[in-house]
């Protein structure tokens, strides 16, 4: 089986699907955002159309630095795009750390919750528990503000991968399916280039987890680093890590620039096979 559940939506991941980012904040590093509601829903509307499976809807942005936003001003952010959105039909995924927001966000009809924080704030995993959304739960070392300043690991992929499994087997024990779970290795969130590299390179071991993958590579600093690029001059750089991702089995492409990365799948489809990850059942539990 190679489904995702989320919410009403059933997503077949045999082929690696799209996620479209919609920011809704001041300041996030690439497209700088949207505060405007309507230019949002327009802007997830046309990523649809290019075939995003999935839109990733945020109101607080996390980069290095970043300001925080308080619950009240990211659900004005958020709710009206992500209640647009769910009434158009959109499988919505909202990204945020705060169960308060996640939970308005459900009511909104939002079916995934995407959490940097791996729903470890108190009261999360609750909050994903009580509904049938699916969760994505991403590593993080340190926090934003100042997560890039030493990031340190024995070994990478073995720390990275034994967080996320914990947190997964946290969700199982909670009454969250499997099949409702996705682990993500949160490229750039307390890593410097060479462990970004090391964790793409070693992706078949997050597969192997039994878990959907997903990645978030798109117009990283990773890419700039390695590609000398400016943020606006990664799109290329970006195609390609999304494509190297997918062949290591991860399953859903976290990106800004959709129609690009869709052209790139399917012709990768045309012409390769997907590596057959094994996503467990939940009979298997
Ligand atoms: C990620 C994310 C990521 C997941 C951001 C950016 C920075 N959520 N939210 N994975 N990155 N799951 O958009 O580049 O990598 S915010």
């Amino acid at each position: 089986m190679h489904i995702l559940n989320a919410g009403s939506h059933t997503i077949d991941l045999a082929t690696p699907c799209v996620m479209g980012i919609v920011n809704v904040t001041a300041d996030s590093f690439f497209d700088g955002g949207r505060l405007d509601v309507d230019a949002a829903i327009d802007h997830a509307r046309r990523m649809l159309d290019d075939g995003a499976r999935i839109i990733d809807v945020g109101g607080e942005s996390t980069r290095p630095g970043a300001r925080a936003v308080d619950a009240e001003e990211e659900l004005r952010r958020v709710l009206p795009v992500v209640a647009a959105l769910a009434r158009d039909g959109a499988c919505v995924s909202i990204d945020t750390m705060k169960p308060a927001v996640m939970r308005a966000a459900l009511d909104s009809g939002a079916a995934i919750i995407n959490d940097v924080r791996a729903l470890q704030a108190p009261g999360a995993l609750d909050v994903a528990a009580a509904s049938n959304a699916a969760v994505c739960l991403m590593h993080m070392q340190g926090e934003p503000a100042t997560m890039q300043h030493a990031p340190a690991y024995r070994d990478a992929v073995t720390e990275v991968r034994t967080f996320l499994a914990r947190r997964a087997a946290a969700c199982v024990d909670a009454g969250i399916g499997r099949d409702r779970i996705v682990i993500d290795p949160g490229f750039g969130f307390g890593k410097t280039v060479a462990h970004n590299v090391e964790l793409l390179r070693g992706l078949d071991a997050f597969a192997a987890l039994g878990y959907a993958v997903l990645v978030g590579l798109s117009r990283k600093s990773m890419l700039g680093a390695i590609a000398g690029r400016d943020v606006d001059e990664r799109l290329a750089a970006s195609v390609a890590a999304a494509l190297a991702a997918a062949v290591r089995g991860a399953r859903i492409l976290r990106v800004h620039d959709v129609a690009a990365t869709v052209d790139a799948l399917a012709v990768w489809n045309a012409i390769e096979p997907w590596p057959a990850v094994q996503m467990r059942e939940q009979a298997q539990q």
